[in-house]
Parts: structure tokens; sequence; C-alpha cells
């Protein structure tokens, strides 16, 4: 009996002696893990053989036995954190082969960047900043009252056809009922915005608002059905068509070029009046970038101002098309195409 409690108390220092040994040795993380699964190995290791040894032993031997068993155990636990700490460090990269060098060159690597249209929603952005007006922003999905009545669009105008607008479906009812009764649309111009802030702000107002607006336009050089616009609204006292045309050209010199060639056309919008139309000059053809005019005073009763003390202007510019006179863009869809190549430029 006594000589098989020896026996195992033998093995067991031997087990522990070697284990310290082996695990000191150990050169790199392969040698360490086969260290652990000869020794400590849940399955096989042979730590878990003894401890099955250590049940076989008479009942008297067994206090002794399993207390130097946990010594012997906890030996080896040591000695396997030692190698663990010492091979840590190193072993990345010896396995990757890595070595880090401070001293060698950066490489290039290409990020992520900003969407041209976004650049120029920023520039825009910070261009009339400059100029007074504040940011605003407006829901895309509008109701009729916003993108048509309060803008004195009435219900048989023709821009409320539902061949030139993106109507949401109502159950049980044809586009043509959806368009003359109070709907929805995902709107066609940023002009809402302006109803908006004024039905919730007293005068003076001086805003922009940038986003998208949506139109079934067959897609061409300078058309897509979904473009964005930024609408600007200036509201006082004594605002006057000269201070439009001021503006949009200090707008547009700035955005575009000290040496830019702009032009204003006499035009219509059921909202504004006198109306216009703005052109700049881009490889010998003018194109059109954006309306503006006096706001009318039917609009400015719809939202409770009073058309007898304050007057202002508004203007609606296709950001798209101002984007492609800044960076010599000659097709539209280009913009909406996401091809990185193209988009790298920017
Ligand atoms: C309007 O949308 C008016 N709301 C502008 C306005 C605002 C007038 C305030 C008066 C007072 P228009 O439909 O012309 O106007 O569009 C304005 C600009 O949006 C155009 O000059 C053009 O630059 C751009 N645009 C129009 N349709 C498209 C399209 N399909 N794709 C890209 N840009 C477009």
């Amino acid at each position: 009996m006594a000589m098989e409690l020896e026996e195992f108390l033998s093995t067991l220092e031997k087990l522990a002696d070697q284990a310290e040994q082996t695990f000191a040795a150990a050169a790199d993380a392969d040698h360490f893990e086969a260290a652990r699964v000869q020794y400590v190995g849940a399955r096989s290791g042979q730590m878990k053989t003894l401890q099955k040894q250590l049940g076989a032993l008479p009942k008297e031997a067994k206090p002794v036995g399993g207390k130097k068993l946990n010594e012997a155990k906890s030996r080896i636990q040591a000695a396997m954190e030692t190698a663990g700490d010492r091979l840590k460090p190193s072993t990345a990269g010896k396995q990757s082969g890595i070595v880090l060098d401070p001293t060698l060159p950066g490489t290039r690597r290409h990020l992520g960047r900003t969407h041209p249209i976004t650049q120029t929603i920023e520039h825009l952005k910070e261009i009339m900043g400059r100029l007074g007006f504040a940011v605003v922003e407006g829901p895309e999905v509008e109701d009729t009252w916003h993108n048509f009545v309060a803008l004195n669009i009435p219900e048989d105008h023709p821009a409320r056809d539902p061949l030139d607008n993106f109507y949401l479906s109502v159950a049980g009812q044809s586009a043509v009922d959806v368009s003359a009764h109070e709907a929805q649309l995902l709107r066609s111009q940023t002009s809402t915005v302006q109803i908006r802030i004024m039905e919730n702000k007293a005068p003076p107002v001086r805003i922009i608002s940038l986003g998208r607006v949506y139109r079934p336009d067959p897609p061409d050089r300078t058309h897509f059905p979904v473009f964005h616009q930024m609408e600007g609204l200036w509201i006082d006292t004594d605002v006057n068509m000269a201070q439009l045309k001021s503006v949009l050209t200090l707008f547009a010199t700035s955005y575009l070029g000290e040496d830019v060639s702009i032009r204003f056309r006499p035009s219509f919008f059921p909202f504004t009046e006198p109306s216009v139309e703005a052109d700049f000059l881009w490889n010998g053809e003018w194109v059109e970038f954006g309306g503006a005019g006096m706001v009318d005073p039917h609009v400015l009763t719809a939202v409770g101002y009073d058309p007898e003390t304050v007057s202002g202007f508004a203007f609606g510019l296709g950001v798209e098309r101002l984007c492609m006179g800044r960076h010599g863009v000659g097709d539209i869809r280009d913009l909406w195409r996401n091809d990185l190549r193209f988009l790298h430029q920017f």
C-alpha cells in the first residue's frame, strides 16, 4: 500500500520537474502548445492520467496523494505562465515575419472620400453662410399644400400633372384623383421649404435649404429624375430685385469663378413676380442653373405674412448643374453612376 503511494508521488515529482524544464526551454509558440497538450491537455495530458491514478489509490493514501497532485499542478501552471509571458511579445513578429521598421517611408492608401455632390453642398452652404443665410431642412415627402397650393399653384395647374410628379399611391384612388386632392408626393422642388419656414417664423427670414427633389424627367446630359436644389429665401421690410441679382451674382462668381459669365432671363413661376431664370456660360453654351424672383404677394398671404409690410426674394438652384460647371463634368449621369474611377477625381 505504502509502495503504491510512493510510486505515485515519485512519478508526480518527476513529471512536474520535466514539465518545468520543457516550458522553460520552449523556444516558440509551437513548442509551448505541444508542451501544454502533453502535460495539461484536457483529454490525454499526463496530469490527467495521474489524476485517474489518484482515484485508484487506497483510501488512506488519497489525502496525501491529492495534496501533492495539487502542488504539482500549481508548479506546472506557474511554469506555463512564465513561458507564456516570455513568448507572447515575440511570437506575432516571428510567425508572420513582419518586423516593424519605423524608418521606412509610408505607403499611400486610397481612403474613401465624400461624394462630389456632398462636397458641392458643403461648399454652397459655406458661400451662402458668408452672405448671411442660415441653413434649414425640410422633408422629401410632401403634401400638395406645401408643394403646390401655398405656392400659388392651383388644382388645375399643369405643374400638378401626375405625369410630371411622383405621387405616393393611395389604395383605391387613381393617380389623377390623388393629384387633385390632398395627397402626398416626393417633393418636386425645394420651394416647399420656403412655405414651411414662413408658416413657423415671423419675418425677417434669410435661409437656404439644400436637398433632393424628384421629377419623372427622362435622363439626359443635364437632367436626372432625382437631383438636388438649393432654395434661398430672404424676407424683410424692404428687399428688392436688385438685391436678388446681387446675391445670385456674388454667389455664382464665388462658386464658379470671378470670370464666369452669367445672365438673367425673364421667366414665369406661379410663386414669384417678377421671375427670372439664371444661366452661366460653359464651353460656349448657356446652362440654366436656377429660377428666382420676388415672392408673390399671394404666397406671403398664404403663410400669414402681410405683403404691405414685408417683401422678399426666393431662388431655387440646381446643385448638380453648378457642380458640373465648376468641375467641368459634361454629363449629369456621371454624378449618379458612382463609378469609382470618376469619383476618385474629386
Ligand atoms: C424650380 O424648381 C423653382 N422652384 C425655382 C424657384 C425657386 C423659382 C424660388 C423662383 C423662386 P426649375 O424647375 O426651373 O425651378 O428648376 C430649378 C433648377 O433645377 C433648374 O434651373 C436646373 O438647374 C435644376 N433642374 C431642374 N430639373 C432638373 C433635372 N431633371 N435634373 C437636374 N437638374 C434639374
